[in-house]
């Protein structure tokens, strides 16, 4: 056998079949992750390695995957910050001293990473037991400031434009402070043994592409170019049917899909010397399983066994879905994509 499927088709090598991990595999669809979760709150259960690295492996082992990925949140690199992050039960996160202005922008202090040392220990602790490649990852810097200008999720992201938009000087100094946080942040993940990355920049499909190239691309970019070579990098983005190139540019050797763009067309803007990871509608799950098979298959069919496919849902697992239909989701790919 030569390299695992996942990091060939990363670096588009031919594969036996087409690799296929789940964002979200690790979650609340999951009974035993919800018994985990009724004795952990979900900031403890990240920073106590050994339980996030047996969530990590667990998530892999049952749905026998061809990738795991770190158990953590892309919100962590917040709580050094000293911003207030907190988890509260069902209203999802908080940040409770948002950073709205250059004063506040000004006053947040660089991270030192040495804090996040809990993460790299559930890297060494997955890796240990894992038979399959480990991603680690981040929050693309965009997305992270939504939430720490929001002061939470949001559905508009108007006071995070509203500071792009208004007071670019202040929103740079903003981009540059987050994006060496997180190319150390995700150094440290590769030092600790992570083989591949994935930058999640879920909300940047809000963005118009004049404004993701003068205000976002270049810190991405940064970011790409501080890594240490040689690990894939995952470019994930949803809503971004309107800045494919552009995210392109920024960089990343896999570009992450949803569902809202069709594989094959998508493939073709982005170009043959980039891989792509994609892109089932998460919703295709809750079907019966001839159906979920029905639309792997036509997945599948876009990206025409192409190299450098990875096989993914365009968003995470929703938290209804059937385990066995996760895994009948997966068992599909492998079977459906076989060219042994
Ligand atoms: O209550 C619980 O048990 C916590 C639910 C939960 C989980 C399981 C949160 C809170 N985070 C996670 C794990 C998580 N988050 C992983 C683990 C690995 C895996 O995929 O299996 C990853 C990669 C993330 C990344 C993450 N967190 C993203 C990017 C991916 C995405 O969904 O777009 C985002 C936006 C977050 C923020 C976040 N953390 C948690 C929630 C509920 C949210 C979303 C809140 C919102 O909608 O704004």
């Amino acid at each position: 056998m030569g390299a695992a499927p996942f990091l060939a088709a990363c670096r588009r090598e031919p594969t036996a079949h087409t690799p296929v991990w789940l964002m979200r595999q690790a979650g609340r669809y999951q009974p035993e992750y919800r018994a985990i979760r009724a004795r952990l709150g979900f900031l403890e259960l990240c920073k106590t390695p050994e339980v996030a690295a047996e969530v990590t492996v667990m998530a892999a082992e049952q749905l026998g995957v061809d990738a795991a990925i770190l158990f953590a949140d892309i919100l962590l690199v917040l709580e050094p910050l000293g911003v207030g992050l907190e988890f509260a039960a069902g209203d999802g996160p908080v940040i409770h001293r948002p950073v709205r202005d250059a004063a506040a922008i000004d006053a947040l202090p660089e991270l030192d990473v040495a804090a996040m040392a809990y993460v790299a220990d559930t890297v060494r602790a997955a890796r240990a037991a894992l038979k399959v490649p480990l991603i680690g990852f981040a929050a693309a810097p965009f997305t992270l400031a939504s939430y720490l200008v929001e002061g939470g999720g949001s559905r508009d992201w108007l006071r995070t434009k509203g500071l792009m938009q208004s007071d670019p000087g202040a929103w740079r100094a903003l981009m540059e402070k987050l994006a060496r946080a997180l190319a150390a942040y995700l150094n440290l993940q590769i030092d600790a043994g992570a083989q591949a990355v994935q930058l999640f920049d879920s909300w940047v499909g809000c963005l118009a592409p004049d404004d993701y190239r003068a205000h976002v691309l270049p810190h991405v970019r940064a970011i790409v170019g501080a890594l240490r070579p040689g690990v894939p990098v995952i470019h994930f983005g949803t809503g971004t049917a309107g800045l494919l190139e552009c995210q392109r540019a920024a960089g990343g050797d896999v570009i992450g899909l949803d569902w809202r763009v069709d594989l094959d067309a998508a493939w073709a803007r982005l170009g043959d010397d980039i891989g792509v990871q994609g892109n089932l509608d998460p919703v295709a799950l809750l079907a019966p399983i001839p159906e979920i098979r029905r639309r792997v298959a036509a997945v599948l069919g876009q990206a025409g066994g192409r190299r450098g496919h990875v096989f993914n849902l365009g968003h995470g697992v929703l938290q209804q879905t059937p385990v066995d239909h996760v895994r009948a989701c997966v068992d599909a790919v492998h079977e459906l994509s076989s060219r042994a």
